[in-house]
């Protein structure tokens, strides 16, 4: 660490726990099988008692809900299925008396299709608002009167498809990387970046403490729109992803200087920025470094992106130690330069932790989801967790029909594609939903599991949007998760919420402390070591296998006491040097002693 950094510098941003709602699938108060404000409100004891300092909700405001809200028709105004703006100030007024608080999704890549501001600019070439949207003329059109799009982007919930749309009333296409639905702004318009300061003090006004934003990173796009290189099959996919010519893009920094000057510097602000595709050092210390005036943070998707070949539905081998590695590369890089991160293993967008990294058997899942805990609350950086994840909910069964109770459009489209595609190969068919089980955005998605009643809590005497997992009734729900009474073990929730305290009480620890990756080259056990700035050392050992491992203590770390294992209650009985037997899935935390 060079003297003059700022990493460990306490701040209230760096120390809080997130808590990431699916407002969807949290809580519905008023019988119609959708979640609502009024529901979170009525949950906020809950996030308490865990040891949550700030909410993020998805995307609430008005909405047709084309991408589940990230389709926004109405900055200010909040989706009547979710509630009203009075019932955002109660929920605001009752997270601040429990000394919390209220963090918005900030979508402004793109709006709706059904935003007033793109219904004016589709509605002629000469509209003032023409120009708040990206708008070109087709390539060529064909004899027969056939448009083709400007370039060969794909779109990227439906990567089958043009990430252009044409409109037959202007005869232009505009630009939508995500879905028809979800017209990409045109930031070079200083209109549109003060629009989106306006919207950002609307809420900064309101009492909420900061923004997540989304897909910031896509906001300039290279300006010549070149073609994007064939890096799928062209003989399945007309369009590729053009990633690369959006992603960063050239003006991205000039844009978010100005976001700070304009807004951030204003308020006292957390902010985080989901930034998928970019993996390069330098370029995000450019937005988190300590004197970047940019952003406190981004999401960095090496973690969750690590079995993604180039699309995010397909599927790449993975192994631990490479897991081991992108952990270890960001929380050393966040160190040496001096900027700040995130840590998260689940959101919306992806599928369960649990089922993703570990064993989500009946015999291992809540072993698994110990183990995930253990690690982010021992890790550096600002942490966030994801509704359902203190409780180790898995994915979807295989068994659910994909037509029937899947309902992201990432997947309806994807298996779209795969039926028109592969409707004579059952070989190719079958990867297809193999791809859906593993990877789809609805796992994340099904109704929160409360206790074991009807729908386990989420909604009564009404069929819920989305399916509730059959399992809730199996232990796999908050109520008996808290009042679990184990005689030797804690509960996947009480393990969250002992780490959760440990992680507060050694905050210059676990929070900002030092971090020292041990054996990187083991297949089987992550070990790594935390220090505090006075010197105070903790020693990690994660077991990402399902099989015993015996570790070898180096001859230079001295455990003075084990703290916790994911498999005791009290402190457990492990050697304190020589060699360290581990269980299935098992994780330990020691105190070292100072030589
Ligand atoms: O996701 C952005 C995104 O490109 C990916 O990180 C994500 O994996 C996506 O699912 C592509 O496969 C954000 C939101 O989190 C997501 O829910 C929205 O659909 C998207 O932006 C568009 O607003
Ligand atoms: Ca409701």
């Amino acid at each position: 660490m060079s003297s003059k950094s700022t990493y460990t510098t306490p701040k209230w941003w760096k120390e809080a726990v997130i808590y990431q709602i699916y407002p969807s699938s949290f809580q519905d108060t008023n019988g119609d099988g959708w979640g609502d404000v009024k529901g979170i409100t009525s949950r906020v004891d809950y996030l308490k008692s865990l040891g949550v300092d700030i909410v993020w909700t998805s995307p609430i405001y008005k909405s047709p809900q084309a991408d589940m809200g990230y389709d926004i028709a109405d900055y200010k105004a909040i989706d009547p299925a979710y509630g009203s703006l009075e019932d955002v100030d109660e929920l605001i007024a009752e997270l601040k008396k429990r000394d919390m608080k209220l963090m918005m999704d900030l979508v402004v890549n793109h709006t709706s299709n059904q935003h007033d501001w793109f219904l004016e600019s589709r509605s002629s070439k000469d509209n003032p608002k023409r120009d708040w949207y990206i708008w070109k003329a087709p390539k060529s059109v064909s004899a027969a009167g056939v448009p083709e799009p400007p370039n060969n982007w794909a779109q990227i919930l439906g990567e089958a498809n043009s990430a252009w749309t044409y409109d037959t009333g202007t005869g232009e296409y505009y630009l939508s990387i995500f879905t028809p639905d979800q017209p990409d702004l045109n930031w070079e318009n200083p209109e549109v970046r003060e629009a989106v300061w306006d919207v950002m003090h609307f809420w900064l006004n309101r009492g909420v403490c900061g923004f997540r934003m989304d897909v910031i990173n896509m906001i300039s796009k290279v300006p010549t729109y070149p073609d994007a290189e064939e890096v799928l099959d062209p003989l399945t996919h007309r369009y590729q992803p053009g990633t690369k010519y959006f992603v960063n893009g050239p003006k991205l920094h000039d844009y978010m200087h100005e976001m700070h000057r304009e807004v951030l510097s204003k308020h006292e602000t957390i902010t985080v920025g989901e930034m998928p595709g970019v993996s390069d050092e330098d370029e995000v210390l450019r937005t988190v470094g300590a004197d970047a005036k940019e952003l406190n943070m981004i999401f960095i998707f090496d973690l969750v992106d690590i079995d993604k070949p180039n699309v995010r539905m397909a599927l790449k081998p993975w192994d631990v130690q490479e897991m081991k590695s992108i952990v270890s590369r960001w929380q050393r890089v966040m160190i040496e330069k001096d900027g700040w991160n995130s840590v998260f293993i689940e959101n919306h967008d992806n599928p369960r932790s649990v089922s993703r990294y570990t064993d989500d058997s009946d015999q291992w899942r809540d072993k698994g989801a110990k183990l995930l805990a253990l690690m982010q609350t021992t890790l550096g950086g600002t942490l966030f967790v994801y509704q359902g994840e203190e409780i180790g909910i898995r994915n979807a069964p295989t068994e659910w029909d994909i037509d029937a109770e899947y309902k992201d459009i990432e997947t309806i489209n994807y298996w779209k594609k795969c039926k028109d595609i592969y409707k004579d190969d059952p070989k190719q068919l079958e990867h297809g939903k193999k791809i859906i089980h593993m990877k789809a955005r609805d796992h994340a998605r099904t109704p929160m599991q409360w206790d074991t009643s009807e729908n386990s809590g989420f909604c009564k005497e009404v069929q819920p949007w989305m399916r509730v997992m059959d399992d809730f009734s199996n232990g796999i729900n908050a109520k008996s998760q808290m009042d679990a009474k184990l005689d030797d073990e804690l509960s996947t929730w009480q393990f969250w919420q002992r780490g959760l305290r440990d992680r507060k009480e050694h905050a210059d620890v676990f929070v900002y402390g030092d971090y020292q990756e041990i054996s990187p080259e083991d297949p089987s056990i992550f070990a790594y070591g935390r220090t505090s700035a006075s010197g105070e050392r903790w020693l990690i050992l994660l077991n990402f296998t399902g099989k015993d491992v015996s570790w070898t203590l180096p001859k230079s770390l001295a455990v003075e006491f084990w703290a916790c294992s994911t498999y005791t209650k009290g402190k457990p009985d492990k050697a304190q040097s020589g060699t360290v037997a581990l269980k299935p899935w098992e994780g330990i935390l020691g105190k070292c002693r100072i030589e």
